[in-house]
């Protein structure tokens, strides 16, 4: 029907709001309708809590009976941390319901919608899916996959450089492009560098917005060569931390532990982290997101080990030159223009004088 797209964009919008609140879980907004009128509506607000559905018919001015509801995902069919949102559905005597994306977690696929249509609703389904599905691009990977979505990050000036010859980075991109980064950090659960990156640049790694949520920091360090002293290691009390590694040495896992870091043991291969068993291993911990910030080589070892999902490039419109200093990708690097990682169609936006380009791995 010709409203249904108006009030599933309403939804999403509304979906939007919990992002950053809800992972590992997927932002879902409801809107519920009466003779054309929005009568109620509610959206995933925080992990754990009330879900969409049950926010909206809370906020409801009249009664729900006969009303069409609008929900951006498949309505949950099964007992978890809340109640199943189809059994709400029913007893609130709805007469319609309009999903736009099915729910691939195995605990729900199709099972409401089944109980929905024997109880005399009309279901319809896939309304807008493609930017229900966009909502939750994250969710979908990590309900199928069980381990995180990998969104490579990095900032580079017209000419491929991700620093000077002299290992310089600050800054390459503007105030609104870093602006973007922080919100990105908020939104994503965990950020992970290399032991290089850490040494050279001595990161954070906050959300520095305000009202930001810190990710949670990972190093990549397979010798555990990370300083005590770093910055992350001296606020690891207030932001966890994982040391990623394959040094089984116990006095040094201790000194990080009382540090307040964790220690994660990860297997190698030929000497660098297995990123295979980490990313397996994160998921383990629900970790369904994660910014990958460098450095070059580490990108390269993920993209090699085909744990990255998306690509974000900042571009800045200035040149450094120099041989030596640093691209985005380093390792070898592929052979052949044939055997170059693909990525789909990118979405390109300006934040002041500079670009940022997305694009998933094909
Ligand atoms: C949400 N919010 O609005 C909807 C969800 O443990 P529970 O009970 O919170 O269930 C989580 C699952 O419920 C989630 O993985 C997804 O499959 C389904 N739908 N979840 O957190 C919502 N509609
Ligand atoms: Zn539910």
């Amino acid at each position: 029907m010709e409203n249904d797209e108006h009030f599933m964009n309403l939804a999403i919008l509304l979906a939007r709001k919990g992002g950053g609140n809800v992972n590992p879980n997927p932002q879902v907004g409801a809107i519920i309708v009466n003779d054309g009128r929005i009568i109620g509506q509610g959206y995933h607000e925080k992990y754990g809590e009330a879900h969409a559905e049950i926010n909206a018919f809370k906020s409801c001015i009249e009664s729900p009976e006969g009303s069409t509801i609008y929900v951006t995902l498949e309505p949950c069919a099964h007992q978890g941390k809340q109640p199943p949102c189809f059994e709400a559905i029913i007893k609130n005597k709805v007469k319609r319901v309009v999903i736009g994306s099915l729910d691939p977690n195995p605990l729900v696929a199709g099972k409401g919608i089944e109980a929905m249509k024997k109880a005399g609703i009309d279901v319809s389904l896939k309304v807008l899916e493609k930017e229900c599905k966009d909502l939750n691009k994250i969710f979908f990977h990590y309900v199928t996959q069980r381990t995180p979505y990998v969104m490579m990050k990095y900032a580079m000036t017209l000419d491929g450089k991700i620093a000077t010859y002299k290992g310089q980075s600050k800054w390459i991109t503007g105030e609104k492009a870093r602006q973007k980064v922080h919100e990105d950090r908020s939104r994503f659960m965990a950020i992970m560098i290399g032991v290089e990156t850490l040494l050279k640049d001595d990161p954070q790694l906050t959300a520095r917005i305000k009202n930001g949520i810190n990710p949670i920091r990972i190093i990549c360090d397979t010798q555990l060569r990370t300083p005590l002293t770093s910055k992350i290691v001296s606020t690891a009390f207030e932001i966890p931390t994982i040391i990623a590694t394959s040094n089984e040495n116990i006095q040094k896992h201790q000194a990080f532990i009382e540090a307040g870091c964790e220690i994660l043991l990860v297997s190698s291969i030929s000497k660098h982290l297995d990123l295979k068993d980490l990313i397996t291993k994160l998921g383990e911990r629900e970790i369904d997101s994660l910014i990958l910030e460098g450095g070059a080589r580490l990108n390269a070892s993920a993209l090699k080990a085909g744990i990255v999902q998306k690509v974000q490039a900042y571009i800045a419109p200035k040149i450094f030159g120099g041989k030596e200093a640093p691209s985005s990708v380093e390792g070898l690097g592929v052979e052949h223009p044939d055997q170059a990682y693909l990525l789909d169609r990118p979405q390109v936006a300006y934040l002041g004088e500079d670009i940022l380009l997305e694009s998933e791995l094909i």
